[in-house]
């Protein structure tokens, strides 16, 4: 068994063991508290001491819609789930890729964007799959680019770092041939260093990214998916992501 399979084996077995805030409790307190991991631009980042980001708009909108006030937790990527599961947050926005092995741990709101794990590397590097053969590739810890990273054939290693910030670092200062990320943090880290001369390779796979809630808490996924539809229809989700990403990157 993966050790991603085994931990999320392990949050499943301890679900139900506390209860979380239902959404009328949540209202009650008006506040929404939310996890994320802020070191993901550009969707999850921090300007001084705000959460700011696609992601960090979105829920702020979404809460609004619900009557309520964002209060952030900012946790490590790999704590977010777990901590979802021991009652610390009402809802984790961060990327999550919506897998059936997510699924066993946590419900997921409907899909809030689609995007995929792509190569990341200098114009000069390996960018296919089939030329990281022998190569070192960077990826973030918990992730499903890591996932995936690991069941490469012929990789020569792959190396995981905390965070994302981290790992592009380490591909900045060449310490890695490679780093598989999320596509439109490879297009922010690519614009931020134009000097590294960095290009998008091979796409590997494609993902759909959703909002996670503790598992059967259902009014609170009922609220975000409702929440989520009127942006979704009224234009309002369409503004935002055009101001991140210059497109709609809603699932299609
Ligand atoms: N989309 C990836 C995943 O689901 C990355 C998540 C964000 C990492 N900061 O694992």
């Amino acid at each position: 068994m993966k050790k991603t399979s085994v931990l999320l084996t392990l949050l499943a077995c301890t679900l139900g063991t506390a209860s979380a805030r239902d959404f009328a409790a949540i209202k009650a307190s008006g506040t929404l508290v939310v996890g994320t991991e802020p070191t993901y631009a550009p969707f999850t980042y921090t300007q001084g001491k705000k959460i700011v980001g696609f992601e960090a708009e979105l829920a702020e909108a979404l809460a609004k819609r619900m009557g309520l006030k964002v209060e952030w937790k900012p946790s490590a990527f790999d704590t977010l789930l777990i901590g979802l599961n021991q009652d610390r947050f009402d809802m984790v926005i961060a990327s999550h890729g919506i897998t059936p092995e997510r699924q066993k741990a946590v419900d997921f709101a409907r899909p809030h964007y689609c995007s995929g794990g792509v190569i990341l590397a200098p114009a000069n590097g390996p960018l296919t799959v089939a030329a990281l053969k022998g190569k070192t590739v960077a990826v973030q810890l918990g992730t499903t680019y890591a996932e995936r990273a690991q069941s490469l054939p012929g990789l020569g290693s792959v190396k995981t770092y905390p965070n994302n910030a981290a790992a592009l670092q380490m591909l900045l200062s060449k310490r890695v041939d490679a780093f598989i990320t999320d596509r439109f943090v490879a297009i922010e880290g690519r614009k931020k260093f134009p000097q590294a001369k960095l290009k998008l390779g091979e796409m590997l796979f494609q993902e759909k990214i959703g909002i996670a809630v503790k598992k059967g808490n259902t009014t609170v996924t009922a609220a975000i998916n409702t929440a989520l539809g009127k942006m979704l229809a009224d234009g309002s989700y369409k503004k935002l992501s055009e101001k991140y990403f210059g497109e709609d990157i809603r699932c299609k």
